[in-house]
C-alpha cells in the first residue's frame, strides 16, 4: 500500500526501509526510513474521518498559534509532498499523511510506572493550556458529536433497536447496566448547558502511546491529532483514567485483574492540574472523577453497541470480542465507582496543597 504513497514525497520505494509500526484500532501506521531520515506514514480511516482535510486544516491552525506564542513548543506538523500538500490521496487506498520521526524519542503502549503517568498527564495539561489563548471553535470537527453522551446513548438504543432478540438475550446484563447508569448521560447534559464548562483545545485521544517521551522518559510533546477540536476536559482527563489506572488494558478477559491504582490516579492529578489547575472551574476540578466515569461508560456503551451492530466499528478477532470489551469496561467503571469518594479527596488535597504554597511563597 505504501509502495504507492511514498513517490509523492520523492522516496524512491527501492531506496527505503518500511515497518507496521503502533497498534490503533482505527487508523494504520508505518516507520519508514529513506535517505538517512525516518517517518511516521499513517493512511487515515475515511470510513471514520469523513473529512480528512478537516484534520489537516486544524493541525494547520495550531501550529500556526503555536508558532507564534510557544516558539520553543514541540508541535509535530505533517511532512509536505511534492506539490506541496499534507494530504495524499489515492482513489482506490483513500488518505494518507507523514510525520518527521522526532530524534531520540519513543513511545510506549502501557503504562509502566507513575512516572510514565505523570509525564504524559503533564503533556496533555500543557497541550491544552498553551492553547488556552487560541478560539477554538475555529476548529474543524474531525468527527461529529465523537464524545457526546447523549449522541453514543442514542446509537446504542438504535444498536438495541436493530439488533437480533439472541444478542439482546445474550448481553442482557451488560445492557442492563448500561441502562441503569443512565444517569451519568444526565450529568453529562447538564455539563453542556453549564457555563462553569468550558469548551477548550481538546485532544480527545490521550492514550499513553500518544505521548513521546525521550532518552531519560520525560515526556516531549503529544502525538496523533486527528480528534483534537474543542472540547471538555472530561475527554482528556477521562481517558487517562481509563487506560492510566487500571494494570490491565480493554482487551483483557480475565476481569480480577482489573483494579483502580491510587498512585497512578495520583499521577495523573499532579501532572495534569500542575499545568491546568488555574484554567478550570471549581465546578470543573468538582469533575475530575466524574471525568473517568464519563469515558469509561461511554466506551462500554461504544463497544456494547458495536458487538449488537456484529462489530462494523471496532471489529472483532474472536466471537463477541466487544462483549469482552464492554465487560471489561463496566468492571473498571463499577471499580472506579467504590474508591470515587476517597479518589476526588486526593483531587481536593492536591489543590488545597498548591493553594497553601502559594500563599506560604507570597
Ligand atoms: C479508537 O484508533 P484508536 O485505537 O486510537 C477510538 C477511541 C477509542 C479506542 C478504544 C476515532 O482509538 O475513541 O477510545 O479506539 N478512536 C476512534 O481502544 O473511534
Ligand atoms: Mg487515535
Amino acid at each position: 500500500m505504501w509502495q504507492k504513497v511514498l513517490p509523492a514525497y520523492g522516496i524512491n520505494i527501492k531506496d527505503c526501509s518500511v515497518q507496521l509500526f503502533g497498534n490503533g484500532l482505527i487508523n494504520s501506521t508505518w516507520r519508514v526510513t529513506a535517505g538517512g531520515k525516518i517517518f511516521i506514514l499513517q493512511r487515515i480511516n475515511h470510513q471514520v474521518f469523513k473529512n480528512p482535510q478537516a484534520i489537516a486544516g486544524n493541525i494547520q491552525l495550531l501550529a500556526t498559534y503555536l508558532n507564534k506564542h510557544a516558539p520553543g513548543y514541540l508541535f509535530t506538523t505533517p511532512v509536505k509532498t511534492l506539490s506541496n500538500e499534507e494530504l495524499v490521496h489515492d482513489t482506490e487506498l483513500g488518505y494518507f499523511r507523514m510525520f518527521p520521526f522526532v530524534a531520540g524519542s519513543h513511545t510506549v503502549d502501557v503504562v509502566n510506572s507513575t512516572a510514565e503517568a505523570y509525564e504524559a498527564a503533564k503533556q496533555f495539561g500543557k497541550f491544552t493550556k498553551l492553547l488556552a489563548g487560541f478560539d477554538c471553535t475555529q476548529l474543524q470537527e474531525t468527527l461529529p458529536d465523537f464524545h457526546n453522551l447523549s449522541f453514543r446513548y442514542h446509537q446504542f438504543e438504535n444498536a438495541l433497536a436493530g439488533t437480533t432478540p439472541e444478542l439482546i438475550e445474550q448481553s442482557k446484563e451488560s445492557i442492563d447496566f448500561i441502562k441503569a447508569n443512565y444517569h451519568l448521560t444526565e450529568i453529562f447534559k447538564s455539563i453542556k448547558k453549564s457555563p462553569a464548562f468550558k469548551k477548550r483545545v481538546t485532544h480527545h485521544d490521550t492514550k499513553i502511546s500518544n505521548i513521546l517521551l525521550d532518552e531519560d522518559n520525560n515526556g516531549l510533546c503529544v502525538i496523533d491529532l486527528d480528534t483534537i477540536m474543542p472540547g471538555y476536559f472530561i475527554s482528556d482527563v477521562g481517558d487517562m483514567i481509563r487506560t492510566y489506572v487500571s494494570p490491565v488494558s480493554e482487551e483483557e478477559k480475565d476481569f480480577s485483574k482489573i483494579e483502580i491504582r491510587e498512585d497512578y490516579f495520583a499521577a495523573i492529578v499532579e501532572g495534569y492540574l500542575g499545568e491546568m489547575q488555574y484554567e478550570l472551574s471549581k465546578e470543573e476540578i468538582d469533575h475530575f472523577v466524574y471525568a473517568g466515569k464519563f469515558m469509561i461508560y461511554m466506551q462500554a456503551i461504544r463497544f456494547l453497541a458495536d458487538h449488537l451492530m456484529n462489530n462494523i466499528y471496532y471489529g472483532a478477532s474472536y466471537p463477541n470480542h466487544n462483549l469482552y470489551r464492554t465487560n471489561n469496561q463496566i468492571t473498571l467503571l463499577k471499580k472506579l465507582i467504590e474508591k470515587e469518594v476517597k479518589l476526588q479527596q486526593q483531587v481536593h488535597s492536591f489543590i488545597q496543597k498548591n493553594v497553601e504554597d502559594k500563599s506560604t511563597a507570597a
